[in-house]
């Protein structure tokens, strides 16, 4: 590609320098600029961002495409400066295989028992647990998009019984399909594995809370409901996990997103027994296969065909 218009490379908390220059190497020609140098801003067209400052994307009159570096758009859609511009999520196979290799290693972790062992080590007990077949258990999975589905259809390959609730219902082979309010708690009451992979949004904020994990099945083999959170920490209310931990709703979590991260070292979480703690490593963005995802959107773009996985924002995802 040796014109067009220039992108502007945006990212908090990574390495910035890093992704403007492989973009400059992979689109050679371009003006590549990197915020907060607005001294070009008219010859901006395309922006790629990770969590940029509130405000700075409305710094380029003449923006035609935001790209996300990564699948969540929570803090985009909370700047009330965005530009009414075509904001695109990151869909990638380098997203969503290290997403399922996640939610697959969090649900043999609590199915296996090893919290349980690793105790029993440390106390030098021998010890064995009843371990239950996959099938007997139910794993729900709350947001069956992109990475819902791969990691669905991977547990669904281990034998586990799992089931998926989203928006809209799906068809897919294997999998339980649930949707909308009418559905939850009946999704909820056959789910032994809780996995979150929602986005933050209005309707899903809180929606993790002691109400839902008081509906999830207590009586499976597992002796009591797992919850996993991959999707965003805004979904869930931390002090109820807590209080469901300690009530007997929830046996067990594995946390990888918090409601303000990093989790703040004053939280019971970190120590809890039961609680497995990650921080926000889930699926990291591949920075040569990110770019290559938005080069190709924007040669489609720029040949007029249409952009692939653009947000709704009246939905917020
Ligand atoms: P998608 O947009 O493909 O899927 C979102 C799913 O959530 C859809 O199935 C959608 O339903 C469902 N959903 C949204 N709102 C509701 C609601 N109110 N009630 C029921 N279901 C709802 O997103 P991805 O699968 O690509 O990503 C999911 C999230 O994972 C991202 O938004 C991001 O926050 C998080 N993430 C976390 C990472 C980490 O490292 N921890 C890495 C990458 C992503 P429907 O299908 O009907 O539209
Ligand atoms: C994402 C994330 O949204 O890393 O991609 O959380």
């Amino acid at each position: 590609m040796a014109s067009g218009g220039g992108l502007v490379v945006m990212v908090r908390d990574w390495d910035q320098p890093a992704w403007a220059r492989h973009f400059a190497k992979c689109l050679p020609g371009r003006k590549i600029a990197e915020w907060p140098d607005i001294s070009s801003a008219d010859a901006i067209a395309y922006a790629a961002v990770w969590r940029p400052d509130p405000g700075a994307l409305a710094e380029y009159p003449n923006l035609k495409v935001i790209f996300n570096l990564g699948a969540g758009v929570d803090h985009l859609l909370d700047d009330p400066t965005l530009p009414d511009v075509p904001l695109v999520r990151l869909v990638d196979d380098s997203l969503t295989a290290p997403m399922s290799e996640y939610v697959v290693f969090q649900v043999l972790l609590h199915f296996r028992r090893h919290l349980a062992y690793s105790e029993f080590q440390r106390q030098k007990r021998w010890k064995p647990l009843r371990q239950p077949r996959a099938g007997e258990v139910g794993v729900g999975i709350m947001g069956l998009g992109t990475l819902g589905v791969d990691a669905a259809k991977k547990l669904a390959g281990l034998g586990f019984d799992v089931a998926g609730w989203s928006r809209s219902p799906k068809t897919i082979e294997g999998i339980a399909s649930f949707a909308g309010d009418a559905q939850f708690v009946d999704f909820l009451q056959r789910t032994d594995i809780l996995v979150s992979l929602l986005p933050a949004t209005p309707k899903t904020k809180g929606l993790a809370d002691r109400s839902l994990f008081a509906r999830l099945r207590r009586d499976g083999p597992l002796g009591g409901a797992i919850y996993i959170n991959a999707g965003r920490g805004a979904t869930q209310n931390e002090t109820d996990i807590l209080t469901a931990l300690d009530a007997g709703e929830l046996a067990g979590a594995s946390i990888d997103v918090f409601e303000t991260e990093p989790l703040d070292a004053n939280s019971a979480l970190w120590h809890h027994p039961r609680v497995v703690i990650t921080p926000h490593v889930a699926a990291d963005t591949d920075r040569d296969a990110a770019a290559l995802a938005i080069i190709a959107q924007i040669v489609n773009f720029e040949a007029g065909r249409p952009l692939a996985h653009v947000v709704d924002p009246a939905q917020g995802y």
